[in-house]
């Protein structure tokens, strides 16, 4: 379901056993050193989805190879099967040949409680236009979809729930969005996650 140009909603993309899977990923990529980490921003806050980096090291607001802003450790490698499945993502959502698609080097995961948010913001720090992969785990949320130009309404707000694809590309790569909420007890209980879990693939083009 296309929201804006370039921005392709999948409802229930992964299955159960691949939703297991990668959470069971995702927990041990957590684990220290260059683990799970509270993100400061250059103003004094703090944000309140934690995160875990594969690839490229994200810190407000650029990239590196270890942890600037943390346990200063080299960053976990990004692993080739996140790359395939970006570029099956991509070439699900538009219709390309996976083959041709981006190759991805950077994966983003954001761990939600249930007082969780992710205020509107683009993400502007990769130097690559490709489009931007997010899966997502657990607990639905309200994904605020925004604009380009500005922060402000008008806002399309879309429920993520576990399994779900979403791509940001063309014109959407670098339009402001955010997490205004996450519905707590949501997700499926066999998945055994309490909170919300979010992987977004990146390219860094460097
Ligand atoms: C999340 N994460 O649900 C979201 C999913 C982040 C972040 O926002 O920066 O870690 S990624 C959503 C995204 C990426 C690129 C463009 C757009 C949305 N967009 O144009 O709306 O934890
Ligand atoms: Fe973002």
């Amino acid at each position: 379901c296309e929201i804006a140009p370039g921005a392709v909603h999948v409802p229930d993309w992964l299955d159960a056993r691949e939703q297991r899977e990668l959470l069971e990923a995702c927990r041990a990529w957590a684990r220290p050193p260059a683990g799970l980490r509270t993100v400061r921003t250059p103003g004094g806050g703090a944000m309140t989805a934690r995160q875990v980096c594969l690839g490229w090291h994200w810190y407000p607001y650029g990239y590196a190879r270890t942890v600037v802003d943390g346990d200063g450790a080299p960053v976990k490698p990004f692993p080739a099967r996140l790359g395939e499945l970006g570029r099956r993502a991509v070439a699900d959502a538009f219709g390309d040949d996976p083959a041709r698609g981006p190759a991805y080097d950077i994966a983003l995961v954001n761990f939600y409680d249930a007082d969780a948010r992710m205020g509107m913001h683009r993400d502007s720090d990769e130097k690559s236009q490709a489009p931007v992969v997010s899966l997502s785990l657990g607990d639905t949320c309200v994904f605020r979809f925004g604009n380009p130009g500005t922060r402000a309404r008008p806002y399309t707000d879309v429920e993520l729930r576990s399994g779900d694809l979403f791509v940001f590309g063309g014109p959407s790569r670098l339009a402001y969005h955010g997490v205004p909420r996450v519905h707590t007890g949501t997700g499926p209980p066999e998945l055994g996650l309490t909170g919300r879990l979010n992987i977004t693939l990146r390219v860094s083009g460097r």
